[in-house]
């Protein structure tokens, strides 16, 4: 019986994807090598056929990356993943194994830069139209689809916004046109959100955010439901060539290990600081969804196990006062990325957003001066006297925002 079939989520982040290894280690061994020999010809020849199991070459398998794999797809509650190179791999992966010309995507305004802009330009001039929707509107989702939708592709929250959309709603509207529902989970991590439970078909993450946890490795992963997937993603993965590599799927299946606990101190954190900056004089407004003034907090409060760790909010003085905060803040540091345990700020519309371009942007509710902040794990009070210094520096004028 596996070890980690009926126990809670909490011991899954420990033990999923561990097993016996020669020696006894208790953490899978690095396998860090690009090729297996064979016992002989024959034997390559099987494995090519796939007639026997075992492994070939690094780009199309091994155990290390494996170990991982396994244990991010009991996390999601997946049948199978596949370890990429990047968040981006994974989803131009996806992109590649779901689409071809003629066909149609539905995707969400507010996603990470790069997805909208792999969209608009490399996905769109191969034949394939996309339209981008406000996905916190399911209407707008329904209305979008048509009869050569083949995938509906939702980051919720959404990247910067926090928008949430309702997966519940949008499978059946996807599944209804014979589409797939391709969910970006990368802000909940399996801790707090599990769409494969909500109707989605395939889950992505950028694991160099909360699944590793400690801004140490760039990966994704892509998450399926069922064999049959699972083997054509497998073939266009090998074929396009963006797996991870053994040393950071160790670190990644590492980084799970303490998913759940930093998971929860990430909510505690963000809760804290959200509701502080809610009632602060020099803030304009804040988006959280564990906030009741979020717009869909109670699909959120419905479809997440917490609220996660990331908030953005926009100052009293616009650009100018955010620009500031970022200049002047200390503990907090001034950096891309997200969801490492230590606390992160920046600036989508000048870095993470700006290929996306100021029209876009402004459509995806992406504000010129919209601040985002990637809540860590440290003592909260440290984060909120670092917040506090850098307010107490910035003068607002009332008439600078209107
Ligand atoms: N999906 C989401 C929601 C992301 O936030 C990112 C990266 C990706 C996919 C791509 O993952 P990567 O290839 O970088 O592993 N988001 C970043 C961000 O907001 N700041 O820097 C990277």
């Amino acid at each position: 019986m596996s070890k980690t079939k009926n126990i809670h989520f909490d011991s899954k982040c420990v033990h999923a994807g561990i097993d016996d290894y020669e020696f006894g280690p208790v953490v899978p061994p690095i396998y860090q090598t690009s090729t297996f020999k064979f016992e002989n010809a024959k034997h390559g020849a099987d494995l090519f056929k796939g007639e026997r199991e075992g492994y070939i070459y690094s780009r199309m398998g091994n155990p290390t990356v494996e170990a991982m794999e396994n244990a991010i797809a009991k996390l999601e509650d997946g049948h199978k993943a596949l370890g990429c190179a990047s968040g981006m791999a994974a989803i131009s992966t996806t992109f590649f194994a779901l689409l071809k010309a003629g066909d149609h995507v539905v995707c969400s305004k507010a996603v990470y830069g790069p997805t909208n802009t792999l969209l608009n330009n490399i996905v769109s001039q191969l034949g394939i139209e996309v339209t981008f929707v406000d996905a916190s509107y399911n209407d707008e989702i329904k209305a979008a689809i048509k009869p050569n939708t083949k995938v509906v592709y939702i980051e919720t929250p959404g990247n910067p916004t926090l928008c949430v959309a309702d997966l519940e709603t949008i499978a059946k509207y996807t599944h209804l046109a014979n589409a797939l529902l391709v969910v970006d989970n990368t802000f909940m991590s399996p801790a707090l959100q599990q769409p494969l439970k909500l109707g989605a078909d395939v889950v992505i993450h950028s694991m160099t955010k909360f699944l590793n946890g400690h801004a140490d490795v760039v990966a994704g992963i892509i998450v399926v439901n069922d064999e049959n997937t699972y083997k054509h993603f497998r073939k266009t993965l090998n074929q396009l060539g963006g797996t991870i590599d053994p040393f950071n799927a160790f670190l990644v299946h590492r980084g799970i290990k303490t998913l759940s606990i930093r998971m929860q101190r990430h909510c505690e954190n963000a809760q804290v600081i959200a509701e502080w900056l809610e009632q602060h004089p020099k803030i304009e407004w804040v988006k959280f969804p564990g906030l009741e003034s979020h717009p869909r907090y109670e699909i959120g409060k419905r479809q997440h196990y917490g609220p996660g760790g990331m908030i953005t909010f926009e100052l009293k003085g616009g650009f100018d006062a955010g620009e500031t905060v970022m200049n002047i803040v200390k503990f907090c540091q001034l950096a891309v990325s997200l969801g490492g345990v230590e606390t992160l700020v920046q600036h989508p519309a000048s870095m993470t957003h700006l290929t996306m371009g100021k029209e876009m942007r402004a459509e995806a509710g992406i504000t010129e001066g919209l601040v985002r902040l990637s809540v860590g794990i440290e003592n909260v009070n440290d984060i909120i006297k670092d917040l506090e210094q850098a307010l107490e520096q910035i003068e607002v004028k009332e008439e600078a925002h209107v």
